[in-house]
């Protein structure tokens, strides 16, 4: 299929992707004084700085249906991925831009899909769809392909005080994070929801679990991508462990963008694989 668009939300780290039509809709990152809109000129790092000293309110919002059709276009056949619906509206309002797109323009063809995760896993789902539309696939051969395609999202967090205060996570889990040094790694459980699986004391000793956790998870030596908010130390030490673990990986590093930034806050890890 030569005319696929892959459509994602901000959320997923990538603001642009070669080879395929693209496009990505914001979330917004919103505080009292100011206001962060996820695209393409945002600066990530000065957005980061200004939240660690911030102390008053914080939330995110997710694209609405407008914010949706514009990144549909007016392309012809479109696989839209989205945050886990479980913690976000996102997956809502792009299916209502599906009715609307798909209601509008006769024979157009508008597939959304739930990714239950969000960041590096969604790269690496878009990437397949990517594959198999380049390889010459139909639209239908692609999802298939998609529904086959097993990957999984581990995170390694500094902080979850902006997850738990916008209620995506237990007080309680959150707490574990956020004590100086400890590191909570957890995974995007099949709900598309947080499932915590340890805590860890220094960034040694975590990024060594965060090995232990993928072998667990079904890692055997595919794709990862990981994403780090301001923090490409660990992300290059982590993708070092993970090829000398497994030497048939194939590692790629990337920056979080906004909305990631916000809730996996400074020094967080997103780790997505194939599995
Ligand atoms: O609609 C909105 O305002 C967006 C809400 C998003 C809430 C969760 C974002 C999580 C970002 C943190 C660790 C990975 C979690 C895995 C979830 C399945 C990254």
């Amino acid at each position: 299929m030569n005319d696929l668009k892959i459509v994602l939300d901000s959320s997923a780290n990538l603001t642009q992707l070669d080879g395929v039509d693209f496009a990505f809709a914001p979330l917004t990152v919103e505080t009292q004084e100011r206001s962060f809109v996820d695209d393409a000129s945002l600066d990530v790092a000065e957005m980061v700085e200004f939240l660690y000293s911030y102390k008053g309110r914080s939330s995110t919002s997710c694209p609405n249906a407008a914010d949706w059709l514009d990144s549909f276009g007016n392309a012809q056949n479109i696989i839209c991925f989205t945050i886990t619906g479980s913690l976000s509206g996102s997956y809502s309002t792009a299916c209502t831009a599906k009715r609307l797109y798909e209601a509008k323009n006769e024979g157009c063809r508008v597939e959304v899909i739930d990714s239950l995760s969000t960041g590096p896993e969604i790269v690496l789902m878009a990437e397949k769809a990517r594959e198999l539309a380049i390889e010459g696939k139909s639209f239908d051969e692609i999802l298939d392909g998609l529904r086959a395609y097993g990957t999984q999202l581990l995170f390694v967090l500094e902080s979850m005080k902006n997850l738990a205060n916008n209620g995506r996570v237990g007080k309680l889990a959150a707490k574990t994070a956020g004590l100086l040094g400890i590191r909570a790694i957890g995974k995007a459980s099949d709900r598309g929801t947080l499932e915590m699986l340890s805590k860890n004391r220094g960034s040694a000793k975590a990024l060594e679990a965060t090995v232990e956790h993928m072998k667990e998870t079904g890692f055997a030596g595919g794709k990862v991508r990981i994403d780090h908010c301001l923090n490409p130390d660990a992300a290059e030490e982590l993708a070092q462990r993970i090829k000398v673990a497994f030497p048939t990986a194939l590692v790629t590093v990337a920056e979080c963008r906004g909305l990631c930034s916000f809730y996996a806050e400074m020094g967080g890890l997103l780790i997505g694989f194939e599995a």
